[in-house]
């Protein structure tokens, strides 16, 4: 037994075991999932390519990592106990504290002896004639699995670029999703980040404290919201904590993007220009992601959005004080269809004379040279790049693995058009494996937890059903896939999302299909989902 953190990790199963369920991927899906087929009384292991737990949350460490969701919502509801004993010490936790709760947890449940780390599995092909997943390791063992589930994340898998000469810089290279368990120090270095979304806004300011000189290179300008983030109070916890079942009841049957508040019902198509500004403003004061809710139609009408825009566009040019430069940070988009960013100092940054922002657009990058790159004319060097170029959303993760269902088809070949699944949780021709979080589910379009939750609920469920039942095989039927995956479509198309190219629909992978993927509405779905079982898991077939 090795020993990580304060747990005990198990040493590697023998090649040739059986169990009842696999489960890849020791995040918070990863992790709930194993608490839960235990409770079932089942045989189970995680297997972990990384050497810690905690999925996103143990590779994403670059500097001012952090969830903008508020941390009083970012944590789960299983127990509560658990919910009641962790204390979150900030508004919006680090990356950090995140991942100290996620080992807390761990500890607290007894979960290590389960989850092997270090272990990557590349190959996950169903043996018909058992009704069994058989999963081989990177390493050459094989092991067989009545259920196989995928809790393989959905913003896991690094997109680095295929720009011209990228193995050819001499200096430091990084990735933000895949950030050196040691940190980097970057003082009096020259610092080139490439890419403006969320991991750079929160990484920008903090890489900016310590280079000498910063480039920052950017393709597409994002919308940015303050997080003002602070301390939580001693009574705002224990208010919080008080009302904890009330509030994660307004998640799963209220709000759309499954956060524990009222959504606002009224209409920026119905107030007037001074109204909204004032709406606006009281919102960019409260800080985060809930500035996308200042009214109920920001992502439903075009009039709507473009006055929440050009709010945020006129917040940016009061922060950056060269007008040249502000104009280059400022977004054209719909506001939303690139998932907002939420930050600390981000544009202010670029009043900092060792900042330098480079727009793209007007000079792309033609190639990464030895000491630097080339974008446009301009030569410029570096002793460090940082790529935070986001990810292969959504299927990336699971595109790794070799996965083939009945009769040998590949999942890849299935998907090869865009993900199909029955309501983002199983695949026609795919017994007996399940997503978690998977394409065609609310997932990035909610706060993560309460929806890895409601989805880790489902599956045990439907285990302990076909268990009690004495079935062996579940799988969705090509014809409700169909019809969930069109309307996961119909919907995304009523709503402003789908407008831009976003990671939403695969658009930042060039060659990747261009397909929406999330879907839109937490309640509604949950409500589904409770409908298919109720109808005798109704669009599935047992056997
Ligand atoms: O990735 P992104 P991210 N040349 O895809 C640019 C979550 N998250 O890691 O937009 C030059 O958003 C690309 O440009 P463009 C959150 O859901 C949450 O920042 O494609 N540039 C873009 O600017 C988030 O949305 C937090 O034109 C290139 C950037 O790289 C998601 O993860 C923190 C390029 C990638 O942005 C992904 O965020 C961090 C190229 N060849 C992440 N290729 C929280 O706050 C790409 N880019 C919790």
């Amino acid at each position: 037994m090795s020993s990580t953190r304060e747990g005990q990790h198990p040493t590697p199963l023998a090649t040739g075991t059986s169990l009842n369920a696999i489960v890849i991927g020791a995040g918070f899906a990863g992790l709930y999932m194993l608490y839960r087929l235990r409770k079932l009384g089942l045989s189970a292991r995680v297997f972990e390519a990384g050497s810690g737990i905690g999925g996103t949350w143990f590779w994403n460490r670059y500097p001012g990592a952090r969830c903008d969701i508020p941390s009083m919502e970012y944590s789960y509801q299983f127990d509560q106990q658990l919910e009641q004993e962790w204390e979150w010490s900030e508004r919006y936790a680090t990356q950090p504290e995140i991942l100290d709760y996620i080992n807390h947890v761990a500890n607290r449940f007894n979960l290590r002896p389960d989850i092997e780390l270090n272990t990557r599995i590349q190959a996950a092909h169903f043996d018909e004639t058992q009704s069994r997943w058989k999963l081989g390791t990177a390493d050459g063992r094989e092991f067989s699995a009545r259920y196989c589930i995928m809790a393989t994340g959905c913003l896991s898998s690094a997109n680095l670029p295929a720009i011209p000469g990228i193995d050819r810089f001499a200096g430091e290279s990084y990735h933000t999703g895949r950030w050196p368990h040691e940190g980097v120090d970057f003082s009096g270095k020259r610092v080139a980040v490439i890419g403006t979304g969320s991991s750079a806004i929160q990484s920008i300011p903090l890489i900016a404290d310590q280079a000498s000189e910063l480039y920052v290179f950017q393709r597409t300008p994002n919308y940015s919201v303050p997080a003002h983030n602070r301390p939580l109070g001693d009574e705002e916890q224990a208010s919080f904590k008080a009302n904890y079942r009330a509030l994660r009841e307004l998640g799963f049957k209220e709000h759309p993007f499954g956060f524990a508040h009222r959504m606002r019902q009224d209409l920026c198509s119905e107030a007037t220009a001074e109204q909204r500004q004032q709406r606006y403003q009281e919102y960019w004061e409260r800080g985060g992601l809930q500035f996308l809710g200042a009214y109920a139609d920001l992502m439903l009408d075009k009039d709507a959005n473009a006055s929440a825009a050009e709010f945020l566009r006129q917040k940016i040019a009061s922060q950056v004080d060269d007008p040249e430069v502000a104009a280059a940070l400022t977004p054209r988009q719909v506001v939303g269809s690139k998932r907002l960013c939420v930050d600390t100092r981000y544009f202010a940054t670029y009043n900092r004379p060792h900042v330098h922002l480079v727009d793209l657009k007007a000079a792309p990058i033609a190639q990464i040279t030895e000491d630097g790159l080339i974008a446009g004319e301009t030569v410029y060097q570096f002793d460090a790049i940082v790529y935070a170029t986001g990810f292969d959303a959504m299927t990336g993760a699971l595109a790794r693995i070799d996965i083939r269902g009945r009769q040998g088809q590949k999942l890849a070949d299935k998907w090869a058009a865009g993900p199909r699944t029955y309501l983002g949780l199983a695949s026609a021709g795919f017994p007996n494996l399940f997503f978690i979080t998977g394409p065609g589910s609310p997932s990035v379009l909610t706060n993560m937890l309460p929806s890895i939750e409601q989805h880790v609920n489902w599956i045990s469920d439907c285990i302990a059903h076909l268990q009690e039942s004495g079935k062996t095989r579940i799988e969705a039927d090509e014809t409700a896939q169909e019809t969930w995956v069109e309307h996961v479509n119909e919907v995304a198309n009523a709503t402003l999302f789908p407008v831009a190219n976003s990671w939403y629909l695969g658009a930042n992978i060039p060659g990747k299909p261009r397909v929406f993927m999330p879907y839109i509405g937490f309640p509604s779905y949950v409500e589904k989902c409770h409908q298919v079982v109720a109808n005798g898991y109704e669009g599935f077939s047992l056997s």
